[in-house]
C-alpha cells in the first residue's frame, strides 16, 4: 500500500494547534452556541430554566456538565421544525432519518452550516490521503440520508472529482470504479463487501483496482474487517463517523498515517463521554456513551446530545484534537443473552478469525420457549471447499470462548446471507415483544 500521509502544509492551522488554543476556541464558541439555543429555541429555554442553568453561568468548559441532555425523543417531540433556531426561510437544506421505526427526526442547515459541514468533510477526506484532483467514488446513499450529500459537499470543497453514484446497482459500481479510475471510495463497510463479491463475479482482481483508500462509516466495523478489506483490495481502509443530529459524516475521522481511532473535529463538535446509567461525565479513557454539543451550528444547534454510541476519548496523535476509539456499538444494539452483553462487532471479530467464512453475517434472536437463542447466519468464503459442519463447530467454539455465549450457527449457501446496500441489518429480533 502506498504512503498517503497528507503534507503538513496542507492541513488547517487548527488541526495541529496547541490544546490551549483549541480549548480557548471551544469556550468562546460554546458560550455563543448555548446562548443561541437558549434565545431561539423554546425547548432549550425550557430545559435550561428547569435545570436552573442560564448560558451566562458557563465560565469554563466543565460547567457544561450542569446543562441538561438532549435525546432522540426530544427531536421526535419537536417534529418537524420545533428545534430550529432560525426562521425556516433561512434553512437551506433539510435532512431526515428514514423514520421506519417511528417518527422521523428532522435536521436543518443554513448556508453557513453547509459550508462548515463541507469544511469538516474536506478535512476528513484530506486525512484519508486523498488530494485535489483525485477521483472519489461516492456510494453512500443520496437523499434524506446525510451520507451521500454530506460527503459530496466536502469532496467538492477539497477539489476532488466526485462520482455521485449513490448506493445500489452493484455491477455498475464496479464498472465505474474501474472505468473512471477511482482513487477513493466512500461507502458503508458492509456494502464494500458486496462490491468485493461483485469483483469476483466479474472475474476481476480487486487488488488491481485503481482504489488507494476506502473511507468507511455509518455503521460499526472492526479492525479485523479493516484487515480483510485492506488485504482484498490492496488499499487503505479508514473510519469516518458522524450522525445527522450533529451534522452527518465528518464529525470525526481516522487519519491514514496512524489508523488509531478517529480525531474529533473539536473546533465544531464538543465531545463528552458519560456513564449511560447515571449521566455522570467520565474522565477521558473510560468507556461510555458519547455526547455532543455543536459549537457553531446556526439552524439546528444541538446541546449535549446523547448519541447512544459507546466509545472512549483518547488524546490526540496525528492531530491535536482528541480521538474517539472505534465505536463498539450502540446501547440499542446491545444484546443481553442469558445475562451476557453482546455486540454485533464481537461476533464480526470471531467470523473474521475463521478463514473459511465469508465476512457477511446476520444475527437472529428467537425465544422458542422461555430462553433466548442467538442464531448466527454465515456463509463459506468464495472457493472454499470445507465441510460446513466442521466450520460451524470451530466458529461456535470461538464465540463461546471469546464472547462467552453459546450460539447456534447456520452456514448458508453462497449468497444466502442478505447483502447490504447501505447500512447492514445485523440483528433480526424475532422474540415476542414485551
Ligand atoms: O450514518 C452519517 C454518516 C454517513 C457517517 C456516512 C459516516 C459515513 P445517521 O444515519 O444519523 O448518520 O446514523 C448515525 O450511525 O450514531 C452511529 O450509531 C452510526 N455510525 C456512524 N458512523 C459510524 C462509524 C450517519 N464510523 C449513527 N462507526 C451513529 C460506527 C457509526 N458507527
Amino acid at each position: 500500500m502506498k504512503d498517503l500521509t497528507p503534507r503538513k502544509e496542507d492541513l488547517e492551522y487548527i488541526e495541529t494547534a496547541s490544546r490551549d488554543e483549541i480549548a480557548a476556541v471551544q469556550l468562546e464558541r460554546m458560550k455563543w452556541s448555548l446562548r443561541h439555543a437558549y434565545d431561539n429555541v423554546a425547548f432549550y429555554k425550557a430545559s435550561f430554566d428547569a435545570a436552573g442553568f442560564h448560558p451566562d453561568d458557563l465560565h469554563s468548559l466543565d460547567d457544561l456538565a450542569r446543562v441538561p441532555f438532549t435525546t432522540k425523543q426530544d427531536l421526535r417531540d419537536n417534529y418537524p421544525f420545533g428545534l430550529f433556531a432560525v426562521p425556516r426561510a433561512q434553512v437551506a437544506r433539510i435532512h431526515a432519518s428514514s423514520g421506519t421505526t417511528g417518527q422521523p427526526t428532522v435536521v436543518g442547515y443554513t448556508k453557513a452550516d453547509l459550508d462548515m459541514w463541507a469544511t469538516v468533510v474536506a478535512r476528513s477526506l484530506r486525512a484519508s490521503g486523498l488530494r485535489p484532483g483525485d477521483v472519489l467514488h461516492n456510494a453512500y446513499g443520496y437523499g434524506l440520508f446525510t451520507g451521500g450529500l454530506g460527503i459530496h459537499g466536502g469532496a467538492e470543497k477539497l477539489g476532488l472529482t466526485v462520482v455521485p453514484v449513490s448506493g445500489g446497482m452493484t455491477q455498475r459500481q464496479v464498472r465505474l470504479i474501474e472505468d473512471f479510475g477511482a482513487r477513493g471510495i466512500t461507502v458503508t463497510p458492509s456494502y464494500m463487501l458486496s462490491i468485493l463479491d461483485e469483483y469476483a463475479e466479474q472475474g476481476l482482481d480487486p487488488r488491481q483496482s485503481p482504489l488507494a483508500v476506502g473511507i468507511f462509516g455509518a455503521e460499526p466495523w472492526t479492525n479485523a474487517m479493516r484487515r480483510e478489506i485492506e488485504e482484498a483490495f490492496n488499499m487503505h481502509a479508514v473510519d469516518i463517523y458522524g450522525l445527522s443530529e450533529v451534522v452527518g459524516p465528518g464529525v470525526s475521522m481516522e487519519c491514514v498515517e496512524s489508523k488509531d481511532g478517529l480525531h474529533i473535529w473539536e473546533d465544531h463538535f464538543y465531545p463528552e463521554v458519560i456513564d449511560p446509567e447515571t449521566g455522570r461525565v467520565l474522565p477521558d479513557g473510560e468507556l461510555g456513551e458519547l455526547v455532543f454539543t455543536s459549537l457553531t451550528k446556526e439552524a439546528f444547534p444541538i446541546i449535549r446530545y446523547r448519541t447512544r454510541d459507546l466509545t472512549r476519548l483518547l488524546p490526540g496523535t496525528a492531530r491535536s484534537m482528541r480521538r474517539m476509539e472505534k465505536v463498539t456499538g450502540r446501547t440499542d444494539d446491545m444484546i443481553i443473552l442469558r445475562g451476557v452483553n453482546v455486540f454485533p462487532t464481537q461476533i464480526e471479530e470471531q467470523i473474521m478469525a475463521v478463514p473459511e467464512l465469508a465476512p457477511h453475517f446476520q444475527i437472529e434472536l428467537i425465544r422458542p420457549d422461555r430462553m433466548d437463542e442467538m442464531h448466527i447466519h454465515v456463509e463459506l468464503a468464495e472457493g472454499v471447499e470445507a465441510n460446513p459442519l466442521h466450520v460451524s463447530h470451530t466458529f461456535k467454539g470461538l464465540v463461546k470462548s471469546n464472547v462467552g455465549v453459546s450460539v447456534k450457527v447456520h452456514v448458508a449457501e453462497r449468497g444466502g446471507v442478505e447483502r447490504s446496500q447501505g447500512k447492514a441489518v445485523r440483528i433480526v429480533d424475532k422474540r415476542p415483544k414485551g
